[in-house]
């Protein structure tokens, strides 16, 4: 195809060029010295910051993501008691909330989780038992990470149905807060809609939109992600539920989200992908989505409008994305 000679890394030099973009799984090994922030280096304000022990805890977990190559067993951690106690205060608060706050295909995988991949109190699971469950259900896998990835990278993985996770937990003094994403979050709150076939395709639609797309569209796609993987709502049987694992994974913005307080508007990627959002406080605004299945469908839409002059499509018995002639 007479793309594949102008897809370059220094796309920005060349107006005809398409961003680099992943072609099979184990392209994303490309990432894991691209991340933004090393996962080791903490703010100042990090819960974490004066504490050697949690630092020397950090840089292990940062050094494991970044030589992880695809194809290897994800490594096992043996997590400390007090990391343990710290994942036991935050599963037993969210836990109490999931009934009556979670959306039903959450509350529907959450068992299975608990039986099958170690899911408990006193017990903080394995990503690798975490990622075979994952693939057995939908085919996504998990793959650790050191650190932040740029939007790019990181929607591109979801086009493979890779899910980059964290490994480390948050710092023990602030049980209920982290300021970046972490083991709670991503097993607690990301995990178990993986597992739900339609939430698994609506998220591969945002991956593969990503693929070679223009600055500003990852811009917009990134915003959708934010809106609907990480805080996104649903009505079910005529009721709010949340299903963002930004909410799903936070005591506070979980009650909060299904409160009388925010404003709602309903999910629809053109305005949507435009909305500006506080990344350190709760939501002001939440979208809903009627289901998965219909937000999928709107990404497809969406999708459609992107200014790339091929079309990708997700060859599974490769693992790698084939280049379309036409959009
Ligand atoms: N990187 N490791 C990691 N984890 C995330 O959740 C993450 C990321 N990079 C960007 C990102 N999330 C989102 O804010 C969107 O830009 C996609
Ligand atoms: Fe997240």
């Amino acid at each position: 195809v007479g793309y594949l000679n102008i897809i370059s890394r220094n796309y920005k030099d060349n107006r005809y060029a398409v961003p680099w973009f992943p072609r099979r799984i184990r392209d994303l090994d490309r990432f894991a010295n691209q991340i933004l922030s090393y996962g080791a280096e903490l703010d100042s304000d990090h819960p974490g910051f004066t504490d050697p022990e949690y630092r020397a805890r950090r840089k292990y977990f940062a050094d494991i993501a970044y030589n992880y190559k695809y194809g290897q067993p994800l490594p096992h951690v043996d997590y400390t008691k007090e990391e343990i106690a710290t994942w036991g205060a935050v599963f037993r608060k969210l836990t109490e909330l999931y009934p009556t706050h979670a959306c039903k295909e959450h509350n529907h995988v959450f068992p299975l989780l608990i039986e099958n991949c170690g899911y408990r109190e006193n017990n903080i699971p394995q990503l690798e038992d975490v990622s075979n469950f994952l693939k057995d259900c939908t085919g996504f896998t998990l793959r650790p990470v050191a650190g932040l990835l740029s939007s790019r990278d990181f929607l591109a993985g979801l086009a493979f149905r890779v899910f980059h996770s964290t490994q480390y937990i948050r710092h023990h003094s602030r049980p209920l807060y982290t300021p970046e994403p972490d083991v709670c979050h991503e097993l607690l709150g990301h995990a178990p809609l993986f597992a739900d076939p339609a939430f698994a395709q609506f998220s591969q639609e945002i991956g593969l939109a990503s693929l070679g797309a223009p600055d500003d569209y990852i811009e917009k796609l990134a915003t959708c992600f934010w809106f609907t993987v990480e805080f996104g709502l649903c009505r079910q049987e005529g009721k709010l539920k949340a299903f963002g694992a930004g909410l799903l994974s936070s005591f506070g913005e979980l009650q909060y989200c299904l409160s009388d307080k925010p404003e709602l508007r309903e999910f629809d990627p053109d305005t949507t992908g435009d909305t500006k959002y506080p990344i350190t406080e709760y939501q002001p605004v939440y979208f809903v989505a009627n289901s998965f299945e219909d937000a999928k469908e709107r990404m497809i839409k969406f999708a459609q409008k992107i200014p790339r002059d091929f079309g990708v499509r997700y060859n599974p018995y490769t693992q790698s994305v084939d280049i379309l002639d036409s959009p």
